[in-house]
């Protein structure tokens, strides 16, 4: 009797409820695109566009440094450095996100491989974020500045792979957050994600 009134007040009576705590378990997968600074962003996890040393650089890369503290030089320098299309972890110090992962995009070449090291880049730091159980992440538009990718093929490289991830992960509830730091770059991110939809 007990049971059979509980599960007709989980249908009916309790439906807010419910909901509430079904939000609060059940996260679904979702890319969005926003436009600004994201070291100021309140996700789990930012994404840095470093450079093989990982010890620090001008564009986001500075920027994340700066935002971060010394802290975060210090841990760089005990990870030995990044290969292109590769993803490391360190702490978010200063920051309001919990995490960093830092990953080393492409100087475009115009070659097929480009495409390839860029999408190594997003599926590479999203495998990471997943094995430390990160569920909001925010990329910004990886070696389309100081690395010259150009921002609609590097969008359009970015976008096939984080699909592809959640279609691979579709139980996961990742929020990946594609946060670009000009008007440009962002119009062009939203027209192909609108595109896909
Ligand atoms: N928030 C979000 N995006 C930003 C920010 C910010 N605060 N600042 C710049 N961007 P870049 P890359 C955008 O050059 O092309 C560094 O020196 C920027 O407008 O930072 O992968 C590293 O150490 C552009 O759209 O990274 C490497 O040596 C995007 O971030 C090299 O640059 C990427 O531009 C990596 O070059």
């Amino acid at each position: 009797m007990a049971e059979n009134n509980f599960a007709v007040n989980s249908i009916r009576g309790n439906s807010v409820r419910e909901n509430s705590i079904r939000e609060n378990y059940i996260r679904e997968n979702n890319v969005r695109i926003s436009k600004g600074d994201i070291t100021r962003l309140n996700c789990e996890c930012i994404v840095n566009a470093a450079n093989r040393s990982l010890l620090g650089g001008g564009g986001v890369d500075g920027a994340i440094h700066r935002a971060a503290g010394p802290e975060l030089l210090e841990a760089c320098k005990k990870l030995g450095g990044c290969q292109v299309g590769e993803a490391k972890i360190t702490k978010g110090y200063r920051l309001n996100a919990r995490y960093i992962i830092h990953t080393v995009g492409p100087v475009y070449s115009g070659r097929e491989s480009d495409r390839i090291l860029l999408g190594d880049c997003y599926r590479n730091s999203l495998n990471l974020a997943k094995l430390y159980d990160i569920h909001s992440i925010a990329f910004p538009a990886i070696s389309t500045g100081a690395y010259g990718y150009p921002a609609g093929k590097a969008a359009a490289a970015a976008l096939d792979a984080v699909y592809d991830w959640l279609a691979r992960n579709p139980y996961y509830g990742m929020e990946i957050i594609m946060c670009c730091y000009d008007r440009q770059t962002y119009d062009i991110f939203e027209r192909m994600q609108r595109e896909r939809r």
